[in-house]
């Protein structure tokens, strides 16, 4: 694999390449993860500076993102914008399809030469999909796009994988009656950026307004963030149907966007993002390391002499990283 000419051809911007290169960081193959590797330190290193606005969405299936995504990614494409769409998608390996599988929801965006759609593959954890659309970030961001879009379906864990991931973080509910707010978990709450109030159309406006004032008031009542200027977070009501809305909430993202650039909150969290992902990658690793062979299968001796009694747990435990990670007797 020549990495030099993927590399130039992605920051050319050339599709083709761009798509081989995430196939690259997809593939579990030990040669393709050592290209994978250099191809991204490459990319770092041709300092290209472009930044994207990454803006992570999460919502129960059938809220409306599908819908969303195609009616808001044609209106930044129409406004000249590159958009890329990616997904963190924990449950394909089970359900065998992928959250972006529904295409037929975005059959406009994915036909637009601004737009680059990539569903999520199979995976079978969450480490693993996480680390895939963070490189595939990078692999966009180097590609020039304007915007990157990334889905999640909210099954708790998987938010705040996508909010590690993004620069604002955007909720999609669907309109409720009643008083509950929709059981929408208070950590998940305080990690939004903007509430959006999908399917304010119809027969459903009514209540999707009342949806809105909730949890403009429930965000009101959370602790303020310093990442945030006056009047955020904030929860606004569209219609991905009617196209209604978007325009507000675009305004709303960029809005939020500028003020972090020039108030240092994007930077200060992109590092930490960055941070938080080099941790990830080395626990990961860590773990790796521990199924498999050689000390996969000592483990499993140590394990037999703990059961026996002849041995304790910390001093086995002990014995099995001395022994493969090279770390000094008693060390943490
Ligand atoms: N009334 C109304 N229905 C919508 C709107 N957005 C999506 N829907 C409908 O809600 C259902 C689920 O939409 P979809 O985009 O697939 O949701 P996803 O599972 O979150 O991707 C579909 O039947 C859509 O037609 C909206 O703004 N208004
Ligand atoms: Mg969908």
């Amino acid at each position: 694999m020549d990495i030099d000419e993927l590399s130039t051809d992605i920051l050319s911007s050339k599709r083709r390449a761009l798509a081989r290169a995430i196939t690259l960081v997809e593939s579990g193959r030990a040669d393709h993860r050592a290209d994978a590797i250099a191809l991204l330190q490459a990319l770092k290193d041709a300092d290209h500076g472009r930044q994207a606005l990454r803006v992570g969405l999460s919502g129960t299936p059938g809220v409306g993102k599908s819908t969303f995504i195609e009616a808001f990614g044609l209106m930044l494409t129409a406004q000249g914008l590159k958009v890329a769409v990616l997904a963190v998608d924990p449950s394909s390996a089970r359900s065998g399809g992928s959250i972006l599988g529904d295409k037929t929801r975005m059959e406009q965006l994915s036909r637009d030469p601004n737009a680059f759609i990539r569903p999520s593959p199979s995976q079978s954890h969450l480490g693993g999909v996480a680390r895939r659309t963070r490189e595939a970030i990078e692999l966009c961001e180097a590609a020039d796009f304007d915007v990157i879009l990334i889905e999640t379906v909210g099954v708790g864990q998987s938010e705040t994988v996508v909010a590690e991931l993004s620069d604002l973080f955007v909720l999609l509910l669907a309109p409720a009656g009643g008083d509950e707010l929709q059981g929408v978990k208070r950590g998940i709450m305080e990690m939004a950026d903007i509430i959006l109030i999908n399917k304010a159309d119809g027969d459903l406006k009514a209540t999707a307004s009342r949806t809105c004032a909730d949890y403009a008031g429930a965000l009101r009542l959370l602790r303020k963030r310093p990442q945030d200027p006056e009047g955020f977070p904030k929860a606004l009501t569209v219609s991905a149907a009617q196209e209604t809305g978007l325009d507000t909430a675009w305004d709303e993202m960029t809005t939020l966007a500028e003020w972090r650039r020039e108030a240092g909150h994007w930077d200060a969290r992109r590092r930490a993002q960055a941070r938080y992902w080099f941790e990830a990658e080395v626990r990961e690793a860590l773990l790796s390391t521990l199924r498999r062979e050689p000390v996969k299968g000592a483990m499993e001796r140590l394990a037999g002499q703990v059961e026996a009694g002849d041995l304790t747990a910390a001093a086995a435990a002990d014995d099995l990283l001395t022994t493969y990670l090279q770390r000094g007797p008693g060390g943490t």
